[in-house]
């Protein structure tokens, strides 16, 4: 039999900019991705997920130089911070495209080339309001003040009118072939008023789009003229293209493009549904099926966001909770095409009333009750009564409901119909009280019968669930005593009759913690971690780090100080000269393991005395819940050695 291919199924998120560290937003974005692409997976389809960085621009150039580095240097720690959040949230993406890497700038050129020579890009000139501290055309929008001059909203000055040479994309070409477009693809801007928008702005008539700057070095620059760089929306755009192959894996391209969905937010509806495939007309690819446009999260009612200084730290909530309900909550609150207001205090009373309440204890109390009734053993169970029947019969529609509003982005919907459920699975332990069952030798069959009923409405939900909570998912698998992880199972075999009567479930675990509301606020108000402040961390120039003068320090003697419990005193030889150091580090060292080492010692700190005892420098340590933990170099390393 010819093996049929399996369908493919792209999906994007933006490519956030690195000028700033992600935040709840960004979070929000890759989290839906991660939900479809592992969805569509179960579903059997070829996945692949993009997400990346735009490095590009004035916008980075300005960051950098802000915090005295070069633009990609920054990009470099962003894409760090970036990927580790991406990590800690259990996002699955396939590629991380950064619009720095050499086959995405190789590719943006051989696209800004191919427009150029069909015409769609030329040459002209530029006549703007430009504001020179912002080195910026102000948009066309912006009104004229009274006195016939344009306000840069940035930074407040006075705008004079520039005559600049750039290329222009011939964007007014595309008025009509867009408007066709839309009319025989009413689904490729979603939710459907998002389209309603995009018509009505591209019939109030499209002019050409400059697509090149002098003014930002920070660019790809344009092919044969380097003098002019490619806008960073142009070199942005084609990431979707560069990231699945354009230029480089003619396969994986035709495989994948066109995307199945770009998922963006609504504030950059415009460049997606009107830019883009505008672009892509002229470049005569193929369009997307659908840009999904999804609302924002607002904090007070305003739209989080970097320049408001409003945002929220997603590292806040996963230290406390974890990864899967900030994704569960996201996922829960609202239809992804609307608005929502995050709140801490939202957060914590629906994880605790859907997560450690109905799913957690339902889980807790079945694994708890097989584990004392029946040795922890699945128990083969007698035949189904009306009420079992109904779980049973309820989870084969909820597995196809599920099945319908995955496939239609509407992941709330999903979850609300899981917990619909869930509540009457508990529903149904509370009716049949296996606890009193347990009492009656004669009623064991019966108690078998409910137990099993329970362990496998808690197997399918946990799969239906396992897009949105993946780790939870599995988890609970592992729980119940299934052999293979969720993911192994697909959507079309997922069955409600799972579970092998026999198999030896675990003993329960708590799944998710139950947060004291006002702990978590008083907790969630002290400074963040310094290992995950990055928000808040102040920087300092090189120069700044190369008045600290560290060296490698060789400990001759050391001794606990007397009376002080933490303090140990060190006699060190920084090369050639000694010096007497006081350390807080007797609770994880005794003199003696220190005596011989080699360690970092910041030597031109201003000596203080401590417990009455000089300290002529400090010695560097890590310090984990107030412990501290010394770096030590190998003997060979002599004393004095500079550290830097
Ligand atoms: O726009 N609520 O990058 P960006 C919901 N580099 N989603 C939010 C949000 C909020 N409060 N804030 C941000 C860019 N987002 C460009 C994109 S793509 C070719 C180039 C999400 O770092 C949402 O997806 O400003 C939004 O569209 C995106 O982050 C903007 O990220």
């Amino acid at each position: 039999m010819e093996k049929k291919s399996k369908p493919a199924f792209y999906v994007t998120t933006p490519i956030y900019y690195v000028n700033d560290v992600p935040h709840i937003g960004h979070a929000y974005t890759t989290i839906i991705a991660d939900v479809l692409a592992r969805f569509k997976k179960l579903d059997g389809h070829d996945v692949f997920f993009l997400t990346g960085t735009d490095e590009h621009g004035q916008k980075i150039e300005k960051a950098a130089a802000e915090r005295n580095l070069k633009p990609i240097a920054l990009a470099d720690k962003m894409v760090e911070w970036c990927k580790s959040l991406w990590r800690d949230l259990g996002i699955s993406y396939d590629y991380f495209l950064r619009t720095t890497e050499l086959r995405h700038e190789q590719g943006v050129q051989k696209l800004f080339q191919r427009l150029l020579d069909k015409g769609d890009i030329y040459k002209g000139s530029y006549q703007g309001w430009y504001c020179t501290g912002e080195e910026n055309f102000l948009a066309d929008d912006v009104p004229l003040t009274d006195d016939g001059a344009k306000i840069c909203p940035d930074c407040g000055r006075k705008a004079t009118v520039v005559t600049e040479e750039t290329y222009f994309f011939r964007l007014s070409a595309y008025e009509r072939p867009l408007l066709d477009f839309y009319a025989a693809h009413p689904e490729f801007v979603r939710p459907q008023g998002r389209m309603n928008e995009v018509v009505s702005f591209v019939r109030g008539g499209l002019k050409d789009l400059s697509i090149t700057r002098t003014t930002v070095k920070w660019g790809i620059p344009v092919p044969g003229d380097p003098a002019h760089t490619i806008y960073v929306w142009f070199d942005a755009l084609n990431n979707y293209v560069t990231g699945i192959g354009y230029d480089w894996d003619p396969a994986l391209f035709a495989k994948f493009w066109p995307a199945t969905v770009h998922l963006i937010g609504k504030d950059i509806l415009r460049f997606h549904a009107v830019f883009w495939p505008a672009f892509l007309m002229a470049m005569e690819f193929p369009l997307p099926e659908c840009v999904f446009g999804h609302g924002w999260w607002l904090r007070d009612e305003a739209k989080m966001s970097k320049s408001k200084g409003n945002v929220l730290d997603p590292y806040i909530l996963i230290r406390t909770f974890g990864p899967d309900p900030l994704r569960y909550f996201l996922m829960r609150e609202i239809p992804i095409g609307n608005d929502g207001n995050f709140s801490h205090e939202g957060f914590v009373n629906r994880v605790n009333a859907d997560l450690a309440n109905d799913l957690g204890n339902l889980v807790h109390r079945t694994l708890t009750m097989i584990r004392s009734y029946f040795g922890g053993v699945l128990p083969d169970p007698a035949p189904e009564h009306e009420a079992d029947r109904k779980i049973r019969s309820d989870f084969a529609a909820l597995k196809d409901a599920v099945h319908s509003h995955y496939g239609a982005y509407a992941i709330n919907r999903a979850l609300e119909d899981i917990w619909v459920y869930i509540g009457a699975v508990n529903k149904y332990l509370a009716d049949n009280e296996p606890w009193k069952l347990a009492k009656d030798a004669a009623r064991r069959p019966r108690l078998a019968r409910v137990l099993y009923q329970a362990a496998a409405a808690i197997r399918g939900t946990s799969y239906l669930l396992y897009p949105v909570m993946p780790a939870s998912a599995a988890k609970i698998w592992d729980l119940l005593g299934e052999p293979e992880p969720p993911e192994r199972t697909s959507y079309a075999e997922l069955s409600f009759a799972g579970p092998k009567a026999g198999q030896a479930a675990k003993e329960a675990v708590p799944l998710f913690p139950r947060v004291d509301l006002k702990e978590f606020l008083a907790m969630e108000a002290k400074p963040a971690d310094q290992a995950k402040s990055e928000e808040h961390m102040d920087y300092i120039t090189y120069d700044e780090f190369k008045k600290m003068d560290l060296r490698v320090a060789h400990v001759l003697k050391a001794e606990r100080v007397e009376g002080a419990q933490k303090l140990i005193k060190l006699q060190i030889d920084i090369g050639g000269e000694t010096r007497q150091i006081v350390a807080g580090v007797a609770e994880t060292y005794k003199p003696e393991d220190l005596a011989g080492k080699k360690i970092v010692v910041i030597v031109n700190l201003k000596p203080a005395v401590i417990r009455g005892v000089e300290s002529q420098g400090m010695l560097l340590a890590a310090v984990v819940d107030d412990k501290a933990s010394i770096p030590f170099f190998d003997a060979h390393v002599p004393a004095g050695a500079k550290v830097k």
